[in-house]
């Protein structure tokens, strides 16, 4: 059963029963609209309460049904029906009451709520804006200051700041239902709808105010400013126009891209965390954390786990090198404070939570060690041999290794069975990407463990199997190997990065290589040539033997005036790679585009072949969490797949 209805003296009590999160599908609005009708006619009937079952009221329109047409009755019809009653509803909120839930309570006559429950419209994390109503009502009740950063702006609102903004009438502090139901029997005339209340303009400084702050905030995206839109359209032409004009946008959005590209990322997200195979296993406990490195790998990985509650203990080699790595984690706390994104309090707490020791005996008491220190597999062996004897036996060994393979790292270890790869991203405080990389002795309730902290952590885990770079560095180094294969054949690195960040890259392939520093990957050529390898002369190896090493050193691809990170075409690099460079030549932006990230999604074709990942939406989520591709765009195999589709 969709929706139930129970009666409580003259009320009728309507309870959405769709789980998990009681998602407004075709059979649940269909049953409601029944249900409204037929509670309508029915005399004994003085008042309803909707409210929902489970942990939640409702968390929206299903969005599963995005990709069909609409299907009646559609959640606009349902609310209109809801809206016209001649009985006052009450939607009885706890949990959340988000999207197309919100609107639903919108159109209800009166709102209560529980404490702690979230208020919000997040359709534009989706590429749509509200499609019944919200952009509309929601103004009307608190006003426009406060409902555009709603609207538009992904604010929640929780129940006291909804309810002093006149969103929720009555917080209920007891059994939520009995409340709204005395609540609801108590009204003796109908509430004036939220559509038929007055709308103040706050005035165009106020209007200009929010535009500005939209095409900051909003990265390329299209749905935040037509959400904008859409509450200045309500303003300017009335509530009837201005539904029509919400609906219509709201269904143009619906069937774009970028928000079957967003939407995409909405499900795999949320699949990410719970693999098939892990189903039914459960986690080795983690409470305490050890981290061998505190440079700036090291320091972020030890600020992520402190943020997420787990007492952190920073191993070093010598007082010195501890001292720069706790004052290290003590600037990301200090500088969140600064954000406004904790407490002082709270960043004193969590720093309190930071301890430090010298070598690896402090870590012997710690649940996981995560080992972030230099990319040596000796060095790493060796730190490893040592935990293994130091740590207790149930203790999770793991390395942040980005390159070299797990297994080897693992060779000879006692209990193998307790060791697996965790690769963070930097900042590791602030990237979202952890792949986790098991080795085949690695056991299931490490595995689990390893996802569990990610998800504790906030971060997006995927699962990767061994290779050269895992997933990430793999296609990164494909991406990079085709953006090279253009310059060669004389299109300028500016075209290249232009075309990128046109396509919603912050920064193009080597705009991040000068910024990344260009010796690293040149010193790993050198070290292969060194062994004999045949690594052909580059045009990054020229410019690194110039001294261009990039931004550091004032110049690499680009040049870089001091103090300055903007990248200026150089004629000097020019000049410096020309004898590897074919003569000057352009290509459209788009089809740069195409080649770059038809490159990526080729490897991660092989990738998946390989059984390296287990799907392609898991090899975009390494792209689009990891190494900022854009996520209007859902990812190399998202846009691989869209154009294979006829
Ligand atoms: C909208 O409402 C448009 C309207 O304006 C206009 C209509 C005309 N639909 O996140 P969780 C699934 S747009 C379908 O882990 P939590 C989710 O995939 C919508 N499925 O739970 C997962 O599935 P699985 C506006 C949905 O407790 C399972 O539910 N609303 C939906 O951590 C559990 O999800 C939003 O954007 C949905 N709407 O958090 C809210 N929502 O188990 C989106 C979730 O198979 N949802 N699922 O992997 C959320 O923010 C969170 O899910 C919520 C619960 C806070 C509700």
């Amino acid at each position: 059963m969709t929706v139930t209805l129970d009666r409580h003296g003259s009320v009728a009590v309507l309870t959405i029963d769709n789980p998990p999160v009681n998602a407004l599908k075709t059979a649940v609005r269909a049953r409601l609209f029944d249900l409204a009708a037929q509670i309508e006619a029915d005399a004994s009937v003085s008042a309803i309460v909707l409210c929902g079952a489970g942990k939640l009221f409702v968390g929206g329109a299903d969005i599963a049904e995005f990709d069909r047409p609409p299907e009646d009755p559609t959640l606009p019809d349902l609310i209109a029906r809801i809206e016209a009653a001649t009985k006052p509803w009450v939607a009885a909120i706890h949990g959340s009451a988000l999207g197309g839930g919100l609107e639903l309570a919108l159109a209800c006559h009166a709102r209560v709520a529980s404490p702690g429950a979230t208020l919000g419209l997040p359709e534009v994390n989706l590429g749509i804006i509200p499609g019944a109503g919200g952009t509309q009502r929601l103004p009307r009740l608190i006003g426009l200051a406060a409902a555009i950063p709603v609207v538009a702006e992904r604010d929640m609102l929780d129940t006291t700041r909804a309810a002093a903004l006149g969103l929720v009438d009555r917080i209920i502090d007891g059994p939520l239902v009995d409340g709204a139901v005395a609540f609801a029997s108590g009204l003796s005339t109908l509430p004036t709808p939220a559509r038929s209340r007055p709308l103040q303009d706050p005035g165009p400084a106020f209007w200009e105010a929010a535009a500005a702050r939209m095409s900051k905030a909003a990265k390329g995206q299209t749905a935040p400013p037509a959400a904008l839109a859409a509450l200045r359209y309500g303003l300017d032409h009335a509530v009837e126009a201005g539904l029509r004009h919400e609906r219509e946008t709201f269904l143009s959005l619906r069937s774009s891209a970028e928000s079957a590209a967003l939407r995409y990322l909405f499900f795999a997200e949320r699949a990410a965390p719970r693999p098939a195979a892990l189903r039914g296993v459960a986690p080795r406990d983690i409470a305490s954390v050890g981290i061998l490195g505190g440079g700036t790998m090291g320091s972020g990985i030890a600020a992520a786990v402190r943020n997420a509650g787990l007492s952190v203990v920073l191993s070093e080699r010598d007082p010195a090198a501890l001292e720069k790595g706790l004052g290290t984690v003590k600037c990301i706390f200090d500088a969140a404070a600064r954000r406004g994104l904790s407490t002082e309090a709270e960043a004193t707490a969590r720093m309190a939570g930071v301890t430090g020791c010298i070598g690896l005996e402090g870590l012997s008491g710690c649940d996981l060690v995560i080992e972030a220190v230099f990319e040596d597999l000796a060095v790493k062996r060796a730190v490893f041999a040592d935990l293994a004897r130091l740590c207790r036996p149930e203790a999770i060994l793991a390395t942040n290794t980005s390159y070299i393979d797990p297994r080897a790292i693992a060779e000879g270890l006692p209990s193998p069975d307790r060791f697996i790869g965790l690769h963070f991203f930097s900042p590791a405080q602030v990237m979202k990407l952890l792949e986790i990389i098991p080795i085949p002795d690695t056991a299931p309730d490490v595995l689990a463990a390893a996802f569990d902290l990610a998800r504790r952590l906030g971060k997006v885990p995927v699962q990767s199997g061994i290779c050269e770079g895992f997933i990430g560095n793999r296609i990164l180094k494909r991406y990079r190997a085709e953006a090279e294969v253009m310059l060669r054949t004389g299109v300028s690195p500016a075209d290249i990065d232009a075309a990128m960040r046109g396509f919603g890259y912050a920064m193009g392939p080597f705009e991040m290589q000068d910024m990344a520093g260009l010796d690293i990957s040149f010193m790993n050529r050198e070290a292969a040539r060194a062994r004999g390898e045949n690594v052909p002369e580059t045009p990054g190896d020229l410019l690194v033997r110039a001294g261009r090493k990039g931004m550091k050193t004032g110049g690499g691809w680009y040049d870089y005036a001091a103090g300055d990170r903007t990248p200026r075409p150089s004629d000097e690099a020019q000049q410096i790679i020309a004898p590897l460079i074919g003569p000057r030549t352009s290509l459209p932006a788009d089809q740069i585009v195409e080649r770059l990230v038809g490159a990526m999604a080729t490897e991660g074709q092989a990738i998946l072949d390989e059984g390296i990942a287990a799907s392609p939406a898991e090899i975009d989520l390494v792209q689009v969490h990891g190494y900022g591709f854009p996520r209007t765009k859902g990812g190399p195999m998202f846009q691989i797949t869209r154009k294979a589709k006829p």
